[in-house]
C-alpha cells in the first residue's frame, strides 16, 4: 500500500518531503539546463550532503576557505529538487554547484547525458537509518515516529527519496551515462585528505598543499559544528526546531550498533542483504 501522509507526497515513483517542494516545480527539473561546468553533489538523505556541501564549498571558493566571507555553503551550494530559498539557477555565475537527492531517472535530461559532474556520496543504510530517525525529531517537516515504525518504512521505501537500494542501484546502474565520482561517507571518515583530493581530482581543481590542509581543516566534523556557514545554524525555523539539535549530530560510523537491537538488524539484514552484497560498494562498520 502506498504511503500518503501530510509529511510525504509521491512523485513518479519516489517520495519527497511537501510543503517545501511540489509535483509542477518537480516536472520543471527534466528540462533544466545543464553546463558543462555544472558540479552535482547527489546523495540518498543522510549520508554526508552538507559534509560535502561544504568541502565543494571549501575547494571552489577561497573567501569560504580562509573564512574571510560569511555566505553559507547551502547558498553556495543551493538544494535543487528543495528549492528553499528560491534560487534562480539560471543567472548563477559558472560553475555552478548543485545538491539534490534524486533518483538518477529523476535529474535533467542534460546530466544524464553526460554534460555536467556528479559527485554522489553513500553511507551505510543503517547508519542512514539512524541518523534519519534523529534528524525526525529535529525537522519539522518529518514525521516523528518509533524507531520500529521507521525501520519499517525504510525498509518499504517510504521515506524521504524513497528506497535507498533503489537510489543506490539505480546511480551505481547509469554510472556510465554520467561524469560521475561515488565516495562513501565511510571512506571520507577513514581519510578525509585523501577524500578531498579525490574531488579536486575529479573536478580538475589544483589547490596548493596549504590550501588542501584548509579545505581539510574546516571539514572536520568539530569545525564544521562551530562553523555557522556549514552547519546549517541559519535553516528556517519553520523547516527544522534548533532547540531540538542539529544538522551535525554525531558524526561518526557504526551508530547503528548503538541504537538497533540484534532482532532489529537480523531483519535489516534479511531485507537488505542480498542486494547490498551485489553492489559495488563497501562500508567498513569500525573506524
Ligand atoms: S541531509 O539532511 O540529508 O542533508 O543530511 P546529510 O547532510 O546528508 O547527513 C547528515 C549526517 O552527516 C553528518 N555530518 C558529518 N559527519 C562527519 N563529519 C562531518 N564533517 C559531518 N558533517 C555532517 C551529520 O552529523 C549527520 O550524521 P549523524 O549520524 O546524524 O551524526
Amino acid at each position: 500500500m502506498e504511503l500518503s501522509n501530510e509529511y510525504l507526497f509521491k512523485y513518479k515513483g519516489t517520495y519527497f518531503v511537501s510543503g517545501i517542494t511540489t509535483p509542477d516545480y518537480l516536472d520543471t527539473l527534466e528540462d533544466f539546463e545543464i553546463r558543462d561546468s555544472d558540479v552535482f553533489l547527489v546523495t540518498y538523505p543522510k549520508s554526508g550532503t552538507v559534509w560535502t556541501q561544504n568541502i565543494l564549498s571549501l575547494i571552489y571558493y577561497e573567501g569560504h576557505r580562509n573564512g574571510t566571507e560569511e555566505i553559507e555553503s547551502v547558498d553556495r551550494m543551493p538544494w535543487l529538487d528543495y528549492n528553499l530559498r528560491n534560487v534562480d539557477f539560471s543567472k548563477r555565475e559558472s560553475p555552478r554547484l548543485i545538491a539534490c537527492h534524486l533518483p538518477y531517472y529523476l535529474v535533467p535530461k542534460g546530466l544524464r547525458n553526460g554534460k555536467g559532474k556528479v559527485i554522489y556520496v553513500l553511507r551505510n543504510p543503517k547508519d542512514v537509518l539512524v541518523s534519519y530517525y534523529h534528524f525526525s525529531k529535529f525537522t519539522r517537516t518529518l514525521e516523528e515516529i518509533d524507531f520500529d515504525v521507521l525501520m519499517e518504512r525504510f525498509l518499504d521505501g517510504k521515506v524521504v527519496a524513497g528506497s535507498w537500494l533503489d537510489h543506490v542501484e539505480g546511480w551505481s546502474a547509469h554510472r556510465d551515462d554520467f561524469n560521475i565520482l561515488f565516495l562513501t561517507y565511510e571512506e571520507m571518515k577513514k581519510d578525509l585528505r585523501g577524500s578531498v583530493l579525490k574531488i579536486c581530482n575529479f573536478l580538475g581543481k589544483k589547490l596548493t598543499e596549504e590550501e588542501v590542509d584548509a579545505v581539510v581543516d574546516n571539514a572536520t566534523f568539530d569545525k564544521m559544528k562551530k562553523d555557522r556557514r556549514a552547519n546549517y545554524e541559519n535553516m528556517e525555523s519553520d523547516i527544522v526546531d534548533h532547540t531540538r539539535g542539529s544538522f551535525l549530530r554525531k558524526g561518526i560510523v557504526g551508530d547503528w550498533k548503538n541504537t538497533m537491537t540484534v532482532a532489529q538488524n537480523e531483519r535489516f539484514d534479511h531485507v537488505f542483504k542480498k542486494r547490498m552484497e551485489k553492489l559495488p560498494f563497501k562500508f567498513c562498520d569500525e573506524l
